[in-house]
């Protein structure tokens, strides 16, 4: 057995919008998971790998914690649930911008029942007044008595060491499970669909963000050009909506490739990129379970 090298899986939980996301993003230097201000961005449970010389920690970024009762939402709460119970230790982050009600409390109590080491992150740490601080201290002191909550900006990159320095002293010994310069586990059409999913949600407001998905249709590389070609769909419900995301003129489809092209290009480092992207309709998708099984996977 090793005994200098740690190996360890962390969950990171947290109500829609905490910023679980952002500060897996942050800690990896690298953009693993998507991120938008529309709750209930992340529909996946996202490995994100952090290696340094005191080891190495697997973190799982999950969907926000949302009590509701539709089959969507619903699958993205059994898939934080799942986490919490296949991980060594828990993050467990709040919004100190946010007043904590019924569903932080269901998500406490979540925490507390797993029996595993937990480390409690307020975020959002640099915009939240001193009062909004407190609270949340005060909810996390209630329910976990003991631990003693760690204050942070996973935008701004503060207090994001303390964080890892607490997940380490729990991790337990052992060899690292993926080379020291991976992270993430994700496939490349995963990736691409993720990136496109990210900027068409970020282009559109309202109700529209939820009823987006996106998949990678066919994906070929061609040695002898050193080109990618990518066929993709940006999936929504409703006619109305795909005016919206195809927007004047194709403005809206332009500007989301516009700002994903980098993004993927980034992922197949020194190649060319033909990327044919489509907007379709898809009604009802977010009740249908044959599509749900293939995205939520
Ligand atoms: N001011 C501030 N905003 C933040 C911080 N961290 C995240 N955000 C913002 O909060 C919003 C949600 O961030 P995400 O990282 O997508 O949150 P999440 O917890 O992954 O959300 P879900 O996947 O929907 O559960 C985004 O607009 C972020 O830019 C922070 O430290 N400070
Ligand atoms: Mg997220």
């Amino acid at each position: 057995m090793n005994e200098t090298t740690k190996c360890g899986t962390v969950a990171i939980v947290g109500r829609p919008s905490s910023g679980k996301s952002t500060l897996l993003n942050t800690i990896c230097e690298m953009k693993v998971a998507i991120t938008s201000k529309t709750p209930q961005t992340t529909r996946n449970a996202i490995r994100g790998i952090y290696t340094d010389s005191r080891g190495q920690l697997i973190f799982t970024d999950t969907p926000g914690f949302h009590l509701s009762d539709k089959t969507l939402n619903k699958r993205l709460q059994q898939t934080a649930i799942r986490a919490l119970g296949e991980s060594d230790m828990i993050l467990y982050l709040l919004d100190a911008t946010r007043e904590s009600g019924p569903e932080e409390e269901q998500l406490a109590i979540l925490v507390k029942q797993t029996n595993s080491p937990v480390v409690l992150a307020v975020n959002k740490a640099e915009v939240a007044t001193d009062e909004q601080k407190a609270a949340a201290a005060a909810f996390l002191a209630q329910h976990f008595p003991g631990i003693v909550p760690l204050f942070a900006s996973a935008q701004e990159d503060e207090g994001v060491d303390e964080i890892l320095i607490e997940l380490f002293k729990f991790a337990p010994y052992g060899e690292l499970l993926y080379p020291e310069d991976a992270y993430t586990d994700q496939d490349v059409e995963f990736r691409i669909a993720e990136i496109l999913r990210e900027k068409a949600m970020n282009l559109v407001t309202e109700e529209i963000p939820h009823a987006i998905y996106s998949e990678v249709a066919d994906l070929e590389y061609d040695e002898k050009t050193n080109t990618v070609w990518i066929r993709a769909f940006i999936i929504v419900e409703r006619e109305t909506q795909k005016a919206i995301v195809v927007g004047r003129q194709g403005a809206g489809i332009a500007k989301i490739r516009s700002l994903a092209e980098p993004e993927i290009r980034q992922i197949f480092a020194g190649r060319k990129l033909r990327l044919d992207l489509r907007v379709k309709v898809q009604d009802k998708w977010r009740t249908n379970t044959v599509i749900l099984d293939r995205i939520l996977r």
